[in-house]
């Protein structure tokens, strides 16, 4: 018997079915951001990164042209197993020699090279407006400025990324999951907590008044608790974005794990947002002591999400999305062990006698539940992963590393 053959026989005794499980994961798309080839620089801007997030680090080799993050992303994703989506921001418009639009006039046509490059590898696109990194921020604000200028170049920005959201999920046939979210927010003790907000509510509800096709384009709004130079306050806080979507027909909830305080999970949240949302939206991140969106690892917080997906049979209502940004290590390989430890994670809860467990639970039988829970963690999962990857035509082992260091060698040392 060869190891698959003996680690199925071990999880059939409790019950997985882990065939079952290898053939679910290949069809949930797992969506792969593409800022973390080039430090969320993207192609429309030469200024610094700004909205109160920080990539730190400067590991040679960083992708500066559409030709070398779309050659890089191709890289990471042949070292990848399972399905996935392309993640998009607006500021990785390209545009054709001497062209240039400002982010309220972006169309359609400035992502058609990535809307090619998505048809050619079978994935769909979600997208993201970008409202950050740009001289139209006013006093850090944007979509909850006081000043209308301001606030209405952003709300065209949003509309203009609405229509091109819509374009890539015809395009695809892929449904977009376009997210807004915003740095909006102040230093110090604000003396007006409720305008902004106000200011923000009325900003989205003119965004998605903006036609679209609901069964095409998955409006998102994404919460944050603080960010860099934002600490006292955020406009787009917790309890605002909730209840945007809570309120909005169409709008759904996105939590990000890195963006709540540093007690709080969302693997708990997951589970109280399904019982209202029909459909809810992640970006999985890895904070460490703050919104630091370090590599997504193979670590307890990432495992319990996944399970949270699993186990509350939602892999068709939530949307996952990885959201992390290391330029301190190789970007390929950073890329590389964040799609791998997600899809470690998913393919663990897919393994898992979920309701075995939960007849524990329901019969007040906590004794066995322990037992049981922390026997399931020693199962030879590594054999249901290599047997997955092999599937997915992908190097199992940490083999794949050599493959990084070939194309560091090759390509990205030479690059400028
Ligand atoms: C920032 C948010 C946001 C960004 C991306 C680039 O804290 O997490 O999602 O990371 O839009
Ligand atoms: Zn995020």
């Amino acid at each position: 018997m060869n190891r698959y053959e003996s680690a199925k026989a071990i999880y059939a005794a409790f019950g997985v079915d882990t065939d079952a499980a290898i053939a679910k994961l290949k069809t949930l798309p797992l969506s792969v951001h593409c800022w973390q080839g080039d430090d969320v620089t993207g192609f429309d801007h030469d200024g610094p990164l700004t909205g109160g997030i920080q990539t730190t680090g400067n590991y040679p080799g960083k992708a500066r042209t559409p030709e070398q993050l779309m050659a890089d992303f191709d890289k990471a994703m042949s070292l990848c197993p399972g399905k996935k989506k392309l993640n998009l921001h607006a500021c990785y418009a390209i545009f054709e020699p001497g062209e240039y639009v400002d982010r309220d006039k972006l169309e359609p046509k400035h992502f058609k090279k990535w809307v090619e490059f998505a048809k050619e590898r079978g994935m769909g696109i979600d997208f993201n407006p970008t409202f950050f990194s740009h001289p139209n921020t006013k006093d850090g604000l944007t979509l909850s400025s006081p000043d209308e200028d301001v606030r209405k170049f952003w709300v065209e920005h949003g509309k203009a990324c609405i229509r091109i959201s819509q374009y890539m999920a015809e395009e695809t046939g892929y449904p977009c999951v376009m997210n807004i979210w915003i740095g909006d927010g102040f230093k110090d003790i604000p003396a007006d907590r409720m305008g902004p907000r106000m200011r923000y509510k009325q900003s989205v509800e003119e965004i998605l008044s903006e036609p679209f096709d609901k069964n095409l384009v998955k409006p998102c709004v994404e919460s944050k608790v603080f960010g860099i130079g934002v600490e006292a306050y955020t406009s787009g806080s917790a309890e605002f974005s909730l209840t945007f979507a809570a309120t909005h027909e169409g709008c759904l909830p996105l939590m990000d794990n890195g963006h709540y305080h540093p007690t709080e999970v969302v693997s708990d949240k997951i589970p109280a947002l399904l019982c209202f949302f029909p459909e809810i939206a992640l970006h999985i991140t890895r904070p460490i002591r703050w919104d630091s969106d370090h590599v997504v690892l193979f670590d307890d917080e990432t495992k319990e999400m996944a399970k949270e997906i699993v186990r509350c049979d939602a892999t068709d209502r939530v949307y996952m999305a990885l959201d992390f940004f290391d330029a301190s290590i190789n970007r390929v390989s950073a890329w590389t062990v964040g799609v791998r430890s997600w899809q470690k994670a998913m393919l663990s809860a897919l393994c898992m006698p979920h309701a075995e467990l939960k007849k524990l639970q329901d019969e007040g039988n906590f004794t066995k539940l322990m037992v049981m829970q922390e026997e399931v963690k020693t199962l030879p999962f590594g054999d249901i992963w290599q047997k997955y990857c092999e599937e997915c035509g992908v190097i199992a082992d940490e083999k794949w590393f050599d493959e990084i260091v070939k194309y560091e060698e090759e390509v990205l040392s030479k690059r400028a």
